[in-house]
């Protein structure tokens, strides 16, 4: 295990990753809402915001524009990553290296990991080449902890979820991105199964600022160190008063109604 606390990835040991791989893995329907945030310009600006810890994108995206916010932004890289327009067992492709993504700048490494689908093999035997690299490189690494495929019924159950980090612990991540899992109590469960990982909550589909500020701020009393957002900032107008409201509950300890009076500033 590597601890994250001295590198880039956290601050004060905690987490807010920005994820921005949705052109690929989604398609153009996730930026209808806010049409600029197809920009990438855009979406590096919102990663200045200093509550943000890390950007996720995909090779193409970091090879075009990182080179002019490497002073401003932290680069995680996404390395497996696939499109939606194909149909089958889920799988996805590596795109790029870990010794390329240290060249474009990144300082983190990513890869989703589909325990349960009829890839999990390839899946875990390609992470474990991506997380040698890694420790060679001395990089932390973040799963995409997403169980998903023919081997399981709901991928929402609590108890899947917790079985998704206890497999991103076993297999040498430093930090585990799941879904949450419904209540505080269930994230607890996930956290102690990950145990010296670290568990961070993964955004989904656009919420309320109440309803997402009230879920980070259970998954934060649970024990996550903290969250990857992409939809629920850049599908916002304003997504700096988002960052705002997330800065003050994840890194403030702040309540949601104080993290609310925070974004409406
Ligand atoms: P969101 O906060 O928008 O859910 O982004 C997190 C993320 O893991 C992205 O990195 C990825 O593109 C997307 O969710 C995948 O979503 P899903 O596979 O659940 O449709």
């Amino acid at each position: 295990m590597r601890p994250i606390d001295d590198t880039p990835l956290a601050r004060d040991g905690k987490v807010l990753i920005l994820a921005y791989d949705h052109g690929l893995e989604h398609g153009p329907v996730d930026f209808t809402d806010v049409p600029e945030s197809a920009n990438p310009e855009h979406v590096f600006d919102v990663a200045t915001h200093p509550a943000v810890t890390s950007l996720a994108v995909q090779k193409g995206i970091a090879e075009a524009y990182y080179p002019s916010y490497e002073d401003d932004v932290n680069l995680l890289a996404k390395l497996n990553g696939t499109s939606n327009l194909w149909m089958g067992e889920y799988d996805s492709a590596v795109n790029w290296s870990v010794e390329y993504a240290k060249e474009v700048g990144a300082e983190a490494i990513g890869y989703t990991l589909y325990g349960g689908s009829n890839h999990e093999i390839e899946m875990a035997e390609e992470f474990r080449d991506v997380q040698e690299a890694a420790r060679e490189h001395d990089m932390p690494v973040v799963m995409w902890a997403y169980p998903r495929g023919q081997g399981v019924k709901n991928d929402t159950k609590s108890d899947v979820i917790a079985y998704a980090a206890r497999q991103a612990l076993e297999l040498g991540a430093d930090v585990a991105k799941v879904k949450y899992p419904g209540s505080q109590d269930a994230m607890e469960h996930v956290v102690e199964m990950a145990a010296r990982t670290k568990v961070i909550m993964s955004g989904g589909s656009k919420q309320s600022d109440r309803e997402f500020l009230t879920t980070v701020k259970d998954a934060m009393d649970a024990g996550a160190a903290g969250l990857a957002v992409g939809r629920n900032v850049f599908q916002r107008e304003n997504p700096t008063q988002i960052l705002d409201g997330l800065e003050q509950v994840i890194f403030e300890e702040a309540t949601v109604d104080e993290a609310l009076e925070a974004a409406d500033a």
